[in-house]
């Protein structure tokens, strides 16, 4: 299953949008930034290496970098319509 790790106020809103306007199914898992410091939480960082937002899942793959994560759900899921 896809999971789509979501941080608020970041460019994983791109990453839900395109999920959503495929219609695929996936698992949306939210982390909220610490309201002090507008930080991502530590549970997010060890995600992956890069520690920036967004990251996917997807089996044993973790991918970070939202162009390499829209190119990676567009040639799994978009099945020819993008
Ligand atoms: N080039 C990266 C940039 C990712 C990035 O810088 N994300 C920001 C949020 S928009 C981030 O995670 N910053 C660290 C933080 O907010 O704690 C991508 O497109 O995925």
């Amino acid at each position: 299953m896809l999971t789509v790790h979501h941080l608020g106020k970041s460019q994983s809103e791109r990453i839900v949008w395109l999920c959503e306007e495929l219609g695929i199914p996936y698992e949306l898992k939210r982390y909220t930034r610490d309201a002090r410091t507008m930080l991502a939480p530590a549970e997010y960082k060890a995600l992956h290496p890069a520690g920036t937002a967004p990251v996917i899942t997807d089996g044993d793959l973790v991918l970070a970098e939202s162009g390499a994560i829209v190119d990676y759900i567009v040639a799994k899921f978009g099945a020819g319509r993008m």
